[in-house]
């Protein structure tokens, strides 16, 4: 596979989303990228036609019909396992390259520290799902709990981030314990755009420019 995947994690609200959106413009400019190949922006949930309603699903904020927390993760993996066959693999097939808001991370902190699953269920669901797929870097942007809250104060919370302060607290420490055990890049978010974007340019650069 010649293609690069890139993942950015951490909590709610740690600018994943406008940092993401700042290398989509970098990107193709920085000559990482050889020219017959394209750059794919995605996330999860929701990074396929499938994983579109999968998200409506598992967001939506009505207390009523709240899925139990197995199912959420049944959820969580359906749309990875969706976004890998439809997405990731074709891609990196080919040679493109990914940058995705989100992967299996995610579930760990959320689904295993957050919602206490076992870390031993979501790691097997998580060797079947993804299919050896794995990101060549994932860059955690690390926040506090409570600069989260403060970042998302005018947004409209959708049903994990209604969960509050403890939960995002339990979330937070497990981004932690994954970014170690899985030496992931990690950078410290509260800092200001420029200087977090500088610093992913960095990165890009050291680990990709040798081995285009
Ligand atoms: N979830 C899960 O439980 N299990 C899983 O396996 C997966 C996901 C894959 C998906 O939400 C939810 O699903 C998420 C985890 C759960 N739960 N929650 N909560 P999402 O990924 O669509 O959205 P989000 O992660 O909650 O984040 P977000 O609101 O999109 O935030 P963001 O993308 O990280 O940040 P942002 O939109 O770029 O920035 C947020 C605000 O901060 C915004 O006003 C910016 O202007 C501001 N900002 C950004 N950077 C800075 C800096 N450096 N300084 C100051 N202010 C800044």
């Amino acid at each position: 596979m010649k293609g690069k995947f890139i993942v950015l994690e951490g909590i709610d609200g740690c600018g994943k989303t406008t940092q993401i959106n700042e290398l989509y413009k970098w990107l193709p400019k920085s000559g990482l990228i050889n020219k017959n190949r394209t750059l794919i922006k995605t996330r999860e949930p929701g990074g396929s036609f499938l994983g579109k309603e999968i998200r409506d699903m598992i967001l939506n904020n009505n207390k009523l019909n709240s899925p139990s927390i197995l199912t959420e993760l049944l959820l969580y993996s359906a749309d990875r396992a969706e976004h890998i066959s439809k997405v990731i693999l074709p891609a990196l097939q080919n040679g493109h390259w990914i940058i995705s808001d989100r992967f299996s991370g995610s579930t760990l902190a959320y689904q295993g520290y957050g919602r206490e699953i076992s870390i031993d269920i979501i790691k097997k669901l998580e060797n079947i799902v993804c299919q050896n797929i794995k990101p060549d870097l994932t860059i955690f942007l690390e926040i506090s709990p409570e600069e989260s809250i403060l970042r998302r104060k005018n947004k409209v919370a959708d049903r994990i981030e209604s969960e509050g302060l403890d939960f995002l607290k339990k979330v937070n420490h497990g981004f932690k314990l994954i970014a170690l055990e899985n030496n992931w890049e990690i950078i410290k978010a509260s800092e200001d755009l420029t200087s977090i974007a500088d610093q992913i340019q960095k990165l890009l650069i050291n680990k990709f420019s040798l081995n285009k």
